[in-house]
């Protein structure tokens, strides 16, 4: 092999003042600004290229490494990564954070200031985006040779204004500012295409698609925790520019071949804003094949150059699907290995099984996705003709067996007959993949009795659980400085950032009166933080003497921020009534974001403000009450939150969230949950023990039997005359006296299908048990210890380990495969 020469380049290291002169350089040279001219935002973009450096190199050493070591690596297909800011995530994963606050010290700026310019990609609806981001934060970390792949929309979630109570959508920018931290990759680039004709000769199919467009990616470098591995995450932009339409160019119609561009690049445009109703759109079905063609052909490119042929694709790579939306990669995969690669149906569908793995992240049937046979065929002819024959082998051999009646085949196919033919696409995930996953114990033994159970009987092997987990270097270290300090102090530096498992090391220090003051103070300055920043933006003063009570997360009937405001309502009321009690002050915080098209909750949003208003401004409360609906809910303002939350409030219909992974962070970060036996919260009991969790509420069983009978919220309202009293209030208009009506018409069309009512009373009593248990602080702060101290098992560490070794078959990279450190890029090739 011909010697290359030696590249050699110093990087700015740990030390603040090469970081301090590398920003400067920065500043000057690479965004051609006057240091005396410089804004914030200046110095942010200068300060994120030195420090997208050090990641890069981390990245550059970690890529050869996989190459080198012919590691099978993990593809992670998503449709949503809420990535959050990455600048201060980036210092504290490569230790670099201490080292820049000095260099932003001697360059006199303000380190908040500056990190404030970030924008935040929200790139992502809610649980299932924000768990993408914790899992690549995890597999860095874990060293796994891992690549995300997903769009880069223009426009991210919307921003959220609140205008005289109600909720008000306005376009997110985020990459206006253009940041200094992603790779534009102008050579990964690939034709997407849509549409057209399917010809059929001589059994060979051939596919004439109408229309084509280009994937382009950019790379994010995800830096994992101890600055040796970053993985890229991959994210494509549609692009017309390579290959717009000639045929019009040709004509001499330059126009018409520049709007048609314009159309073609709408696919990456917006993200849809609905995570639990399937919207059925042309445009979304588009933006799913749009992102899983890019990046199976982009899986396979990266095959070939590895390992020069590509049948051993299924030894050396698992592709994990991260819910439906990407599941157009089982067919896509077909077609390019049998109509591009020349291979049998057999043999592609052979690797097919082994390469994918899928995750469910919802049992609600509005959400399950399915397409119409008539736009799929319009679309992708071949992927639906490809999905018609997986179907008619896969049914074949289902009567087979002989073990089933032609109902139950009905039940399984994928085609479902019954509502005006459409596939279902949860059901080609799980004949596609060799492993199905839910993400709590609950919701995965409910998976294979209910939506799943047929399968299950097929399959009983391929379903199985890996409860979430969250990364506890961005909703630690980032989120919380103070409780990081107190860790380090008592537990060591880096133990639990990298091993969580280790903070149980804190159950020794529970009892310790001195350890509970301490603790106290950190939540004291988390709140002072939080009372800040609601001042700031909402000119509201809260006390942090108060219980800080937190409900932030999508706004939806199934998560029951409802029952959370009835709750509120009645406590007003009873204070009225009973003035001279020792009420326990609270402050009630709440905020999330509604599907524009979601008219109920919406509503919501603005019954909370309604609330507000009337409560917030009535003298004789004084202050005992306080409800606060912070606007624009992100991973930026949950950061500010979390840390702040005495009660986390997690109440959904036993049942119905998945698995939930806000209850995590609250509980890492020393908030006591108020919650139903539901999702993650069951695990999370079995953890912190029955004493230090309020559990209320109806059981799944309790649920299911209640709709057996005949649910009926009346029982409730009769039996209970504060309850009847606080929903009189809302819809006779109490709180809306300008428009008395403004609530009816939501509370008459409610058959109450989340069952509030009949939890309602369990709810409210569990309460004031919270309020005399807080009473005693040293006790609290005990159990918010304890809570802390049992999070170990909730990192996304332990959910990636789950994923590498039951599902993916992956291992990590070893110390030994690592370049060494001082290798840098003075390598000779
Ligand atoms: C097609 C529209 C659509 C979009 C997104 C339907 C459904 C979704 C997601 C499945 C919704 C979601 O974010 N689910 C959440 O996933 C989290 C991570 O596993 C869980 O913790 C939450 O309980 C679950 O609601």
């Amino acid at each position: 092999m011909a010697r290359l020469p030696e590249y050699e380049y110093r990087m700015p290291t740990t030390d603040a003042d090469r970081i301090r002169q590398s920003i400067v350089f920065k500043l000057i040279f690479i965004l051609g600004v006057d240091p005396k001219d410089a804004k914030p935002e200046h110095w942010l973009n200068a300060a994120m290229f030195t420090a997208r450096d050090l990641v890069t190199e981390s990245f550059l050493r970690t890529r050869r490494s996989h190459i080198d070591h012919k590691k099978r690596m993990v593809y992670y297909l998503s449709m949503e990564f809420l990535l959050g800011r990455a600048f201060t995530n980036s210092l504290i994963n490569e230790g670099i954070y201490d080292a820049f606050k000095e260099a932003f010290q001697q360059l006199e700026l303000d380190f908040d200031t500056v990190i404030g310019e970030e924008e935040d990609p929200g790139l992502g609806n809610g649980g299932l985006g924000r768990l993408a981001a914790c899992f690549l934060d995890s597999l860095a970390t874990l060293r796994i040779p891992a690549m995300g792949y997903g769009i880069r929309y223009q426009y991210g979630m919307f921003k959220q204004e609140i205008i005289d109570g109600q909720q008000v959508e306005k376009p997110d920018l985020w990459l206006d500012k253009d940041m200094a931290w992603q790779f534009p990759r102008p050579n990964k680039h690939y034709p997407v295409a849509f549409g057209g004709q399917l010809h059929i000769e001589d059994n060979v199919r051939c596919w004439e698609p109408a229309e084509k467009i280009t994937a382009l990616g950019f790379d994010e470098i995800i830096p994992g925790y101890g600055g040796e591995v970053a993985n890229p995450l991959r994210l494509w932009t549609a692009h017309a520019g390579y290959l717009f339409d000639l045929a019009d160019f040709n004509k001499g119609d330059y126009f018409a071949a520049m709007r048609n561009q314009t159309s073609d690049e709408n696919i990456s445009r917006v993200l849809y804003p609905n995570d639990s109703t399937e919207s059925g759109r042309e445009l979304r079905l588009k933006q799913e094949y749009f992102l899983v063609s890019a990046s199976i052909q982009d899986i396979i490119a990266r095959h070939k150059c590895r390992f020069d042929s590509i049948d051993t694709l299924a030894d050396e790579v698992a592709i994990h699907l991260n819910d439906t939306h990407p599941v157009l990669a089982i067919p896509e995969l077909m077609r390019l290995l049998i109509d591009v690669e020349g291979w049998t149906w057999e043999k592609a569908w052979d690797t097919c099984c082994k390469v994918f793995s899928y995750t469910n992240h919802t049992l609600m049937s509005e959400a399950l996705e399915t397409w119409s046979l008539d736009l799929m065929g319009r679309m992708l002819p071949r992927h639906l003709d490809i999905i018609f024959e997986i179907n008619k082998i896969f049914l074949d051999e289902v009567r087979a067996l002989g073990l089933f009646d032609e109902d139950f085949i009905r039940r399984v196919s994928i085609i479902d007959e019954s509502n005006g033919r459409r596939v279902r696409m949860a059901w080609l995930a799980v004949v596609g993949s060799h492993k199905v996953n839910g993400v709590a114990k609950i919701h995965s033994d409910l998976m294979t009795t209910s939506i799943f159970a047929d399968f299950a009987k097929l399959f009983p092997s391929r379903f199985t659980n890996v409860t979430n987990g969250v990364t506890p270097r961005r909703w630690i270290a980032v989120a919380n400085r103070p409780l990081t300090a107190f860790l380090d102090k008592h537990l060591g530096t880096n133990q639990w950032r990298l091993h969580l498992e280790k903070i149980a090391a804190l159950n020794d220090l529970v009892d310790d009166k001195a350890v509970q003051e301490e603790f106290a103070e950190v939540k004291r300055a988390n709140k002072q933080r939080l009372a800040d920043y609601i001042e700031k933006e909402l000119g509201i003063k809260i006390s942090t003497e108060a219980l800080f009570d937190v409900q932030i997360k999508r706004i939806h009937e199934y998560k029951r921020q409802a029952m959370n405001v009835m709750h509120i309502i009645d406590r007003y009321n009873q204070i009225l009534e009973n003035p001279d009690k020792d009420w326990q002050p609270r402050v009630f915080i709440f905020a999330g974001k509604a599907a524009s098209s979601y008219y109920v909750a919406k509503k919501i949003i603005r019954l909370i403000n309604d609330v507000a208003e009337v409560v917030n401004h009535d003298e004789r409360i004084r202050d005992l009450i306080k409800v606060v609906f912070i606007p624009n809910y992100s991973v930026s303002l949950a950061q500010i939150i979390i840390p702040a939350a005495d009660l986390s409030e997690q109440i959904s219909l036993a049942g119905t969230e998945a698995s939930g992974t806000g209850n995590m962070k609250f509980a890492l970060n020393g908030a006591l949950t108020v919650g139903t036996l539901d999702g993650a919260n069951v695990e999370i009991r079995e953890k912190v023990g029955d004493e230090h969790i309020f559990i209320f509420g109806n059981t799944v069983e309790q649920v299911e039997a209640l709709r057996q009978k005949g649910y009926d919220p009346l029982d409730y309202l009769e039996k209970d005359p504060d309850l009847r009293r606080v929903v009189k209030q809302i819809v006779t208009g109490f709180f809306s006296p300008q428009e008395p009506n403004r609530y009816a018409d939501v509370s008459q069309a409610y058959g109450d299908y989340y069952q509030v009512m009949a939890d309602f009373r369990s709810y409210v009593d569990t309460q004031y048990r919270i309020d005399d248990y807080y009473r005693d602080k040293g006790n609290w702060y005990r159990s918010a210890l304890i809570n802390i101290a049992n999070m170990g098992h909730f990192s996304s560490d332990r959910s990636i380990a789950e994923y590498a070794e039951n599902i993916w078959n992956i291992k990590p990279l070893t110390e030994a495969e690592l370049p060494p450190e001082d290798d840098r890029f003075s390598i000779s090739v």
